[in-house]
């Protein structure tokens, strides 16, 4: 549901990273917003609490270049993960033109990834999205811990389309880049459709 603003010559498109609690959705944004020019990008915005935990969202508005003298924006946000805090969560979703899920790779959080798997899937269906055909992508993070399923498990337990997964290591900027591209070269495709 990207918004086109005609007379500013400008493609506004959404994209939410979701996931368990701590499972580095924060990291991803403040990664890319280190890495980008200042040219390229606006205030990174952290709603926190003390403790470091994202309260509302976390909000980097990017512009990726021009599509036939369109400027195209992004605008990054992430949900809070703590389970009650579902209201926000489920409002972040509204108008979101692709998802990025950031996946916990250690053993100990495969019960949290799916529950945040299935609330991503209640809550897009909740706003009239089918989960099936939004732009999407599957990030396994956290792939420097001792403690991590392999690659294949987590894929059996978390893949339910055929999206495409990357792994990733947020701090280390690792698999960064690559998921936001990916998402954003699905939200692309489908406005080219529209
Ligand atoms: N070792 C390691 N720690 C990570 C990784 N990604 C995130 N973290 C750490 O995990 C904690 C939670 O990350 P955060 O981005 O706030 O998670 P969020 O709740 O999903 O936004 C922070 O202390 C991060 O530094 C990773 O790939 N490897
Ligand atoms: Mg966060």
């Amino acid at each position: 549901m990207s918004f086109i603003n005609f007379a500013a010559r400008e493609i506004n498109c959404k994209i939410v990273y979701y996931g368990p609690g701590l499972g580095g959705k924060t990291t991803n944004l403040q990664h890319i917003f280190e890495k980008t020019g200042e040219q390229q990008k606006g205030k990174m915005i952290s709603l926190a609490t003390e403790t470091d935990r994202t309260l509302f969202f976390d909000f980097l508005p990017l512009d990726l270049g021009t599509i036939r003298g369109f400027r195209t924006r992004f605008h990054l946000y992430t949900v809070p993960g703590q389970v009650f805090y579902d209201a926000s969560r489920k409002l972040i979703l509204r108008g979101v033109d692709g998802v990025v899920f950031v996946a916990d790779s250690q053993e100990e959080r495969a019960d949290a990834n799916i529950e945040a798997l299935d609330n991503l899937e209640e809550n897009l269906r909740e706003h009239g999205y089918d989960f099936a055909s939004i732009p999407y992508v599957l990030q396994f993070n956290k792939r420097d811990l001792p403690n991590v399923l392999g690659v294949e498990e987590l894929k059996q337990q978390l893949c339910r389309r055929q999206e495409p997964t990357f792994e990733a290591i947020a701090p280390q900027g690792m698999g960064v880049f690559e998921t936001l591209k990916e998402v954003a070269r699905q939200v692309l495709v489908e406005l080219k459709k529209s």
